[in-house]
């Protein structure tokens, strides 16, 4: 139906209907604002809605499959979720599948999982998170020999990875974003005797790029990013490699309203997979985790324990992550 062929009448209804918009022409501003204010209007509109119900689903999912410790039941059918999820929303997907000794001389299975968007993009961003839950819970009272749920250490990250995945499927970037689930960061030494234990998956991944010569301009790792009431401080290894970047992200942050999560203090360094990437693959990452100054660990009371379940995890903190890493991505 044209404009002209319209009748005052049905303009009106249509009015009604979808607002005044729909009775003008598309893309084509009216004539007292100007294309600043517009273009801006639009920015904020093009930003998705991180939706925290969905992400929180995905973290359960998940938790629901058990410990997901590698070379376990729960550790495949978890890897299966994560991998059909990311296949059905990515351009490309990239499976790496190695194993590794831990410092326990146990042989494990490591499987990492990329899933690219845009991958002919030049200009990239890396979003990580670990998928793989402990083995043990050392710093529980009980039961310390017993594998963890990790709904936080582990699941939360990658929930909000696949609820990140799911937007920019609906909503395509022009920049290039490479979500990769790293297998294998939390079967590691506690007692600080052995040097690079943790982070098996990363390590391997950032010495056997998927891509030859793989590089993001910079990248973003979730680690413990669901617990109510988290607190997110200035990690070590992130200030002194990626400074700008968590100016970025803590800027973001702060203008979404979420600086009762994200806090300008410096929690320490902690040796995450983001070390790894930054030592190996040569590119700045910056850690957003979880810590808590009143424990000896610096981490959560739920942390390497049983009560890392559903109760650790809030939609709040998921939504907070999410929608600041959203709006990172989609206002640069
Ligand atoms: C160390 O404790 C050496 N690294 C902590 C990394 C980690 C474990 N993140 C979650 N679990
Ligand atoms: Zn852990």
């Amino acid at each position: 139906m044209g404009l002209k062929l319209m009748s005052p009448i049905q303009c009106l209804l249509i009015v009604l209907l979808f607002g005044f918009s729909a009775c003008q022409p598309k893309n084509q501003s009216n004539g007292t604002s100007n294309t600043n204010t517009d273009s801006s209007i639009n920015l904020a509109a093009q930003r998705p809605v991180f939706n925290a119900d969905s992400a929180y689903l995905r973290v359960k999912a998940q938790v629901d499959f058990g410990p997901r410790v590698p070379g376990t039941t729960g550790h495949s059918a978890c890897y299966n979720y994560i991998s059909n999820t990311l296949a059905a929303l990515a351009d490309t997907m990239y499976y790496q599948n190695t194993t590794a000794i831990t410092f326990d001389k146990k042989v494990i299975p490591v499987k990492n999982i990329i899933a690219s968007f845009n991958p002919k993009a030049e200009r990239r961003i890396l979003l990580c998170a670990h998928w793989d839950t402990r083995p043990f819970a050392d710093q529980d009272q009980v039961d310390q020999d017993k594998p963890i749920l990790g709904a936080n250490d582990g699941a939360s990250g990658v929930g909000v990875l696949l609820e990140i995945a799911r937007l920019l499927r609906a909503q395509p970037l022009a920049i290039g974003v490479d979500i990769v689930c790293f297998d294998a960061e939390d079967w590691g030494d506690n007692s600080g005797k052995i040097e690079n234990s943790y982070c098996l998956g990363s390590q391997y991944w950032a010495r056997n790029l998927h891509q030859p010569n793989y590089k993001a301009e910079f990248g973003i790792l979730l680690d413990m990013v669901g617990a109510p009431n988290a607190i997110f401080g200035f990690e070590g290894f992130s200030l002194s490699s990626a400074q700008n970047i968590v100016s970025k992200v803590w800027g973001a942050a702060d203008a979404a309203g979420y600086q009762q999560y994200f806090r300008h203090f410096e929690r320490g360094y902690v040796t995450d997979d983001h070390y790894y990437v930054m030592k190996f693959a040569q590119f700045p990452v910056i850690d957003i985790i979880d810590s808590d100054p009143n424990t000896n660990s610096h981490f959560g009371k739920y942390w390497h324990t049983h009560q890392d379940n559903m109760n650790a995890i809030d939609r709040n903190t998921l939504k907070a992550v999410g929608q600041t890493v959203i709006n990172v991505l989609y206002g640069l």
